[in-house]
């Protein structure tokens, strides 16, 4: 007999680090926007695996790429070149006007990736002294997990008891250019920041503010690192969310959407100057840049854009927030978000996210509160009118008859 949920959930807390705190929902299957448990039951899919999923679930043309270059050939290490790397290098470069990338494998290592070339670029080309570069960031940041990035993590959640911390960061408060203007010293090498702050609750800075944090890294010779790797490829309804802002990054990270899902891929793009530095033997990953990881990048990226996914993002990003702003709710606090990016944030009068996340997957649907009092909205970009419409009406059930 197969192993039932319930079977399953205990033997996940029995052997399983306790890292997490999922919902007890245990998957088995996906399709489109809809993913199914053990049992059959469909629910529409609002997490999108933090945007990892932007294509839906299990794309059949990304698939068809996965399966494709896994019966030709899957690793070969960067000791050696593959077939599938130069076309990876050029269709993203072409897509995203970059002019060097770098491939990873995870979001944080393209963090990591980043630090370590925009400080050696600091030494090399800004000509700071050794030892000394500074990177700015912003309180409430998320980019990852490894001991570098919690180490400049305001949240003690992430941070707390893992110490000690590489130094070299200092922390501005977000959405505040006249705190970056006043943070950037002479050592200062870049500015790394999100967007729009996606853990700490979709969090979109004032209009402007991205402008003036151009103005300042280009006339403070700052190298200005944007992390998209939540917002970007397509998420916010724009293939990259410094196009909302009309600017650009020297360095752009991408990853999540990168594999649509299916492998873990990311990416540092960037100008000449900043991954120029990098030599031979400076940096690398087994994984990086392997012949399985570009096939399926570059089917994920193709049907993104050639499905129209970007725009479809946009267009019905906008018609779940205006649907979600015009339910009549004393429970909801605000509504806000940029194309597919949503979030609904409660009254704290409303008792925690947590348990109207916990109503909408008794509809089918499955949320994800963040920071107590916030339920995150993010679809696969592949969401239609009437899947939006049905999703409404399951956040306007909810978010009234609790009240
Ligand atoms: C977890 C949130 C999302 C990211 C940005 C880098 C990374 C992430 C802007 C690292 C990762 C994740 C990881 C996931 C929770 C999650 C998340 F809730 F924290 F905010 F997406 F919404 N930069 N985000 O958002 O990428 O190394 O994980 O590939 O469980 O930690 P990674």
């Amino acid at each position: 007999m197969r192993p039932s949920s319930s079977d399953l959930i205990a033997t996940e807390a029995r052997l399983g680090a306790h890292n997490y705190q999922p919902l007890d929902v245990v998957l088995a299957r996906g399709e489109g926007v809809y993913v199914f448990d053990v049992d059959g039951v469909r629910y529409l899919d609002c997490l999108s695996a933090y945007s990892a999923v932007n294509q839906g679930h299990c794309h059949p043309k990304i698939l068809k790429a996965m399966v494709d270059q896994a019966q030709r050939l899957t690793l070969t290490s960067r000791a050696f070149r593959n077939d599938q790397l130069a076309l990876f290098y050029e269709e993203l470069a072409a897509l995203t006007g970059s002019h060097k990338i770098l491939p990873m494998n995870s979001g944080a290592e393209a963090v990591e990736t980043a630090i370590k070339a925009v400080r050696k670029w600091g030494y090399e080309v800004k000509g700071v002294p050794e030892g000394m570069a500074e990177i700015i960031v912003c309180s409430n940041n998320f980019h990852g997990r490894t001991i570098g990035i919690v180490g400049f993590s305001t949240d003690p959640t992430a941070r707390g008891g893992f110490g000690p911390f590489a130094p070299g960061f200092r922390i501005v408060p977000f959405g505040d250019a006249q705190a970056l203007a006043a943070a950037i010293n002479p050592n200062t090498v870049g500015f790394l920041v999100e967007p729009i702050q996606g853990e700490a609750g979709v969090i979109i800075p004032p209009s402007g503010y991205f402008a003036r944090v151009r103005e300042l890294c280009t006339g403070n010779d700052v190298v200005l690192i944007l992390d998209e790797i939540q917002t970007g490829l397509g998420r916010t309804g724009k293939l990259l969310a410094e196009q909302h802002e009309a600017i650009e990054a020297d360095v752009t990270l991408i990853g999540k959407a990168l594999s649509g899902g299916f492998y873990p891929v990311s990416a540092v793009l960037s100008n000449s100057a900043v991954l120029g530095v990098l030599k031979p033997g400076q940096h690398g990953s087994t994984f990086g840049g392997n012949p399985l990881a570009c096939a399926v990048a570059r089917a994920a990226v193709k049907v993104l854009v050639e499905e129209g996914m970007i725009e479809n993002a946009a267009e019905q990003g906008a018609y779940l927030q205006a649907g979600l702003a015009d339910i009549r709710s004393n429970v909801v606090r605000e509504v806000r978000g940029r194309g597919l990016m949503l979030a609904v944030e409660l009254t704290p009068e409303a008792g925690g996210a947590h348990r109207f996340c916990d109503m909408l997957r008794e509809r089918g649907l499955l949320a994800k509160d963040t920071h107590r009092d916030t339920i995150r909205i993010a679809p696969p970009l592949v969401i239609t009118r009437d899947q939006a419409d049905w999703a409404l009406e399951q956040f306007a059930a909810v978010l009234t008859t609790a009240t």
